[in-house]
């Protein structure tokens, strides 16, 4: 890090006319993300700070008036005159593009992705913005109005401490919206918070009935990341976390496995988050798998016969955060996500191997956890291979031989055949008797059977109901799936009204949701929405689907309530009841399931099945208000 960073090491370029023509060049947008990332370039110049040792607080407030301030305690940007501008270093920071000072040799400097783009931009973009420099006992201060210089720099008093404050006024012409998002503001500072290990941040919201506040400080930094990650979950070994440079790039990693099946790995480059990974996360996936294969053959724990660890293996489980400093990073891919260094890669592998194979032999208990853990995501990784390849074959093999519980319908077009997932024989025994046989299929599942089944896609897939679904699709699993071999257009859940039935429909949308996301995305699965209540009176019949639609007509028809049934399943609708108020296309309603309820149904799937108590316990008291009718 640069200890002397005297005003002359800044290079200067060009003024600031370009950014006003195209903001979207250095700011990705004028939308509320390119708003915000004016806080976040701000911000980003005192964390650098804070980075090279010398900033310990920064404090962000959203003013009353719209305006933002960003103050450090830093060494405060430079107020002598610089030598190449003729004006001061502040000055020159300020109205000069790419003058951050973080740039051409000279130091260390690791600052700016795409949008590394210097303080500058933020003045070009804001109708006003003020700075006051605080070091070497004076306060100085300099105002600019759409970048340019308005009150030259002056010395207003006298301050014992250092650091910078910069305030601006986002420009209404140039933005689309100037409303600031506490929560997003919020967010990316508890990120950098995480990152910059010992610094303290805080977030105050002056504006009108938005009286708001947050500090964030994490002394463990990414250690506390993976923590708060892991919060409710099941964990299987310490959160271990490495630091060091390594062919100067500086790696810092933590990481701890979980009972999840799941992978959740943030990288950063520079303290930018880089949502397509690039080459760190590479050289950490490709020494990660290698190291522990080599610990697993060197203790006895992958047995000669046994395949070697794949990276899918070695991730199942794993949160981790990976961060990089490196002085060019090179930014590619669609949004700019992807670190491109290859050095970097190498770097990373390096680094992580040593440490990971030397932090396995020290602590032998924790690597047996680590590594049995991986052997099960390899065991359940083969046997969901084979039991694909059952499902296949037994598709395949019995050709046009659908399971016998399907009721087939008599079209052979999909445009206009429907399939509907039924729970139980006797709601199943209705749907048949009920239903359009030309147009529509029904194929009862057993519910017990399904609820007592895991998540993995090995035992799911062993099971005969699930089998016969995928079989009924005609659009087979895994690598051979074929969307446009879809049997029916319409894919219709239809469970009962209770937790059974919530269940069921949980775990089928979970299915969907993992393994035929494209079904769900394009719009073919279905519930349908048997109604709650059957209210008559004489010869008159109504259905209500709610409570207060049952309370309306009772009112309206001055129902008594003997004559108010209360379906407790569909199985105890008639055939003719459930095709009426249930399947009858012209009269009933479905609901199209997006791909949002899918991956939500997903989540609830995971608390409910996972390992662990007290999310699930957690997750039954918070929602078992919302369960009318608990009928376990
Ligand atoms: C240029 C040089 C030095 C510090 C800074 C800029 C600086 C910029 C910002 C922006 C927000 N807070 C900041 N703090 C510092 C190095 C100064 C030195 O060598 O003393």
């Amino acid at each position: 890090m640069t200890d002397n960073y005297g005003a002359s090491n800044i290079q200067v370029l060009e003024g600031l006319d370009p950014v006003r023509k195209r903001p979207g060049m250095y700011i990705g947008s004028t939308d509320t993300r390119g708003l915000h990332h004016l806080i976040w370039e701000v911000v980003d110049n005192s964390i650098d700070e804070a980075m090279a040792g010398y900033c310990q607080s920064i404090v962000i407030k959203i003013h009353a008036d719209g305006s933002i301030s960003v103050a450090d305690d830093g060494r405060g940007i430079p107020v002598e005159k610089h030598p190449q501008t003729g004006i001061s270093t502040v000055e020159t920071v300020l109205t000069v593009l790419h003058a951050g000072g973080k740039f051409g040799g000279g130091g260390y400097k690791v600052s700016g992705g795409l949008h590394g783009v210097g303080v500058s931009v933020v003045n070009a973009l804001s109708t006003k913005t003020e700075v006051t420099v605080e070091r070497d006992g004076g306060k100085h201060f300099v105002s600019f109005e759409r970048g340019e210089p308005a009150e030259p720099l002056k010395q207003i008093g006298d301050s014992k401490r250092n650091g910078t404050t910069v305030q601006f006024w986002p420009d209404g012409d140039i933005f689309e919206t100037t409303d600031f998002d506490f929560n997003v503001v919020k967010k990316r500072l508890r990120q950098q918070a995480y990152l910059t290990k010992g610094i303290t941040i805080t977030l105050m919201d002056e504006r009108e009935g938005k009286e708001n506040a947050a500090q964030f400080y994490f002394e463990g930094g990414i250690g506390s990341y993976v923590h708060h990650l892991n919060e409710d979950k099941d964990t299987i070994s310490k959160i271990l976390h490495f630091e060091g440079e390594q062919d100067e790039v500086m790696v810092e990693l933590a990481m701890q496995y979980t009972q999840e099946f799941r992978e959740n790995i943030y990288s950063f480059t520079n303290n930018i988050q880089t949502t397509e990974g690039g080459t760190h996360l590479t050289g950490f996936t490709m020494a990660l798998t290698r190291t522990m294969n080599k610990y697993a053959r060197d203790n006895g724990l992958l047995k000669e016969k046994d395949p070697n660890f794949t990276n899918d293996d070695v991730k199942e489980g794993l949160t981790a955060i990976v961060t990089v400093k490196v002085a060019e990073p090179q930014f590619e891919g669609q949004t700019k996500g992807k670190l491109g260094n290859s050095e970097v890669r190498t770097a990373v592998d390096r680094f992580f191997s040593q440490r990971f194979a030397e932090y396995l032999l020290e602590n032998p208990n924790e690597a047996k956890a680590i590594v049995n853990k991986t052997a099960l995501a390899l065991r359940a990784r083969l046997a969901a291979r084979s039991a694909r390849d059952a499902v296949v074959r037994k598709g395949a093999l019995e050709g046009l031989t659908l399971p016998g519980k399907l009721a087939d319908c008599a079209s052979k077009d999909p445009d206009v055949s429907e399939l509907f997932l039924v729970e139980g024989d006797s709601a199943g025994g209705s749907a048949k008797q009920g239903r359009d046989r030309h147009t529509q299929a029904i194929l009862p599942l057993r519910g017990k059977i399904l609820n007592t089944e895991q998540s993995r896609l090995d035992r799911m897939l062993a099971n005969n109901e699930i089998k016969s679904l995928v079989i009924a699709m005609g659009t087979a699993i895994g690598e051979t799936f074929d969307a446009e071999k879809l049997r029916y257009k319409k894919i219709v859940i239809m469970t009962d009204a209770d937790v059974d039935g919530a269940h069921i429909r949980t775990l089928l949308l979970t299915l969907f949701f993992r393994h035929f996301r494209e079904l769900v995305m394009n719009g073919h699965i279905f519930i349908a929405q048997p109604p709650l209540y059957k209210l008559s009176k004489g010869k008159q019949i109504w259905y209500a689907m709610t409570d207060p639609e049952k309370e309306k007509i009772v009112a309206e028809h001055d129902i008594k309530s003997d004559n108010i049934q209360r379906y407790k399943g569909l199985g105890e609708m008639n055939p003719d009841q459930l095709w009426e108020t249930t399947m009858d296309p012209s009269t009933r309603a479905l609901a199209q399931v997006s791909v949002e309820d899918a991956e939500r149904a997903d989540q609830i799937f995971r608390t409910l099945m996972g390992s662990e108590v007290p999310p699930r316990r957690k997750f039954i008291q918070t929602h078992a208000a919302n369960v009318k009718d608990l009928d376990i």
